[in-house]
């Protein structure tokens, strides 16, 4: 096993993750910006090294900086988190060059998986159902030809965007060309690549992940669903665990065909895949279709919710694949689900703009009790910065079934109080009281229909 792990990471996640290390008998060195000096996981860290000033690419996201902070405190393993660096294959490529052990998949599996047209190539060589659509965009007639055979609406998508960015939608025909050179043109500025390619656009689909845990040696799990249907432009605001919109039969079929894609691929370490859930009928919640979006090669920030109904630490388990252990024998798909879990994003931003709002904590209540857990690195006093994304704290109840967690969730929520900056619990507070969610009439643009002005 590892003897010190360095946490490239910050917040909730690095916490997260110094906390599992602490109970694996790993010290852990915490980097930090100079925005960062009075954080949580800077005083929880067995050491900490100051990285650069605070915009994250001179610090969270500076390479040099965060290997030289291994090298000088002898770490031999590396830890991305989510964010920053957890997805780039040239971060992990440095770490196993310079005789670190990066706490993730193999460079080339994040490089297959990172490019959403290889991904949804592989996922098809494995019997993973996609969408009608192209590889690789290389000409207009290609699209042109492309949507004569799938119809429109279309979308087109950049292969190295993801979380909903350079994305298209055409919904007439005359429009397709300039639409695609719009695309090519901001990949290339947003991503550094102007491959492109198009599907078929479904109206308003639901979102629903499956996590999965792999040692790479044959050891599958794929560990349930979670259903993030609820975020705003492309935030996630509620994930739950399970989702309301499989049967036992679909979600035993979905399960195993996640694990035989990620025994074909020869996946490692833990990943989630995203799909899309396509009702038969609209209005209709049974019988939906799932079609492969893309991979994340990392831990997720919604991780939490798995292991509240699971009963297994994902973060520990990630290490302990890392370090070239076996898949855990308590790790198995044949596993159902116990309970229902849903997490809140608190985010410290206007509950009617969405603007963030960094600033001093003057006073903090968290909630508590049986069946709550929160996942923060805030405390009173702490002034919340403006460089960083503003997620404040994870909320999370775990309870017999969905409409518990619901009356659950809204009790821990009239219990959290925190004073100084603004956050978006009023609107959590609303959102778990609406008669839709509740019912779990949910899909991707409920939130905009509920505030357009968001
Ligand atoms: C789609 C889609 C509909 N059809 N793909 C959003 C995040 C990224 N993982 C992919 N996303 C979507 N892909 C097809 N073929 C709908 C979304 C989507 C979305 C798209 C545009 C504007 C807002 C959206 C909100 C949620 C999901």
């Amino acid at each position: 096993m590892f003897k010190k792990v360095l946490i490239a990471n910050r917040g909730e996640i690095a916490l997260r993750i110094i906390r599992a290390c602490r109970e694996l008998g790993i010290a852990t060195v915490a980097v930090h910006s100079t925005a960062d000096t009075n954080a949580l996981h800077v005083k929880f860290a067995d050491e900490s090294v100051c990285i650069g000033p605070p915009p994250a690419p001179k610090s969270y996201l500076h390479i040099p900086s965060i290997i030289s902070a291994a090298e000088v405190t002898g770490a031999d393993a590396v830890h991305p988190g989510y964010g920053f660096l957890s997805e780039n294959p040239e971060f992990a490529d440095m770490c196993v060059r310079c005789r670190l052990h990066f706490i993730g998949p193999p460079p080339q599996l994040m490089r297959l998986m990172g490019g959403k047209i290889p991904a949804r190539k592989a996922m098809v060589e494995a019997g993973v159902p996609i969408l009608p659509g192209t590889g690789l965009l290389e000409t207009d007639d290609q699209a042109l030809a492309a949507v004569e055979e799938i119809g429109l609406p279309v979308i087109i998508k950049a292969s190295a965007g993801g979380g909903g960015r350079g994305m298209k939608i055409v919904r007439e025909r005359d429009k397709l060309l300039s639409s695609l050179e719009m695309a090519r043109a901001e990949a290339l500025a947003g991503f550094g690549s102007s491959d492109v390619y198009l599907e078929r656009y479904v109206e308003a689909p639901r979102h629903i992940e499956v996590q999965i845990v792999a040692d790479g040696a044959g050891g599958v799990a794929a560990l349930g669903e979670r259903e993030c249907s609820i975020q705003r432009r492309h935030q996630k605001l509620i994930e739950e665990a399970p989702s309301v919109a499989l049967t036992d039969e679909e979600r035993e079929k979905l399960l195993a065909l996640c694990e035989r894609a990620m025994r074909h691929i020869g996946y490692a370490n833990v990943g989630t895949l995203e799909f899309l859930y396509e009702r038969d009928q609209p209005g209709s919640e049974a019988n939906g279709r799932f079609y492969f979006m893309e991979m994340n090669t990392r831990i997720q920030v919604e991780h939490t919710v798995t292991e509240m109904v699971t009963g297994l630490d994902l973060v520990r388990e990630q290490i302990r694949l890392a370090a070239g252990e076996p898949l855990s024998s308590t790790f198995t798909s044949r596993f159902k689900p116990r309970g229902h879990a849903i997490e809140c994003r608190v985010n410290a931003e206007d509950p009617v703009t969405f603007a963030p709002s960094p600033g001093r904590i003057t006073a903090l209540n968290l909630p508590g009790g049986f069946g709550v857990r929160v996942d923060t690195h805030i405390y009173e006093g702490y002034v919340v910065p403006p460089n960083y994304d503003s997620l404040l704290a994870k909320l999370i109840v775990h309870a017999e079934d969905r409409e518990s967690a619901i009356k659950r969730m809204r009790r821990a929520l009239d219990e959290f109080v925190v004073e100084g900056v603004k956050t978006n619990l009023p609107f959590h507070r609303k959102l778990i009281d609406h008669p839709e969610f509740i019912a779990g009439r949910i899909d991707t643009h409920f939130i905009a229909r509920l505030s357009p002005s968001a």
